[in-house]
């Protein structure tokens, strides 16, 4: 297991927390996901092996957010 922390743009309230929250989750591999919107980030616990990188952002992306590098 793997831990990752992730800096969103783009999160205004609680709903969007969630629906950050929402998407990860349901990635094959995501173990477990905290959103901070005071911080402005993701923690996120998962397989390498089942998950990457990549498909995280895209998750979040997708989600109407963007990831910052
Ligand atoms: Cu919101």
């Amino acid at each position: 297991m793997q831990t990752t922390t992730l800096k969103i743009q783009g999160m205004t309230c609680g709903g969007c927390v969630n629906s950050i929250k929402t998407v990860l989750e349901r990635l094959s591999g995501v173990d477990q996901v905290d959103v901070s919107l005071e911080n402005a980030e993701a923690v996120i616990q998962y397989d390498p092996s089942l998950a990457s990188i990549d498909q995280l952002k895209t998750a979040i992306s997708d989600a109407g957010f963007d990831v910052a590098d």
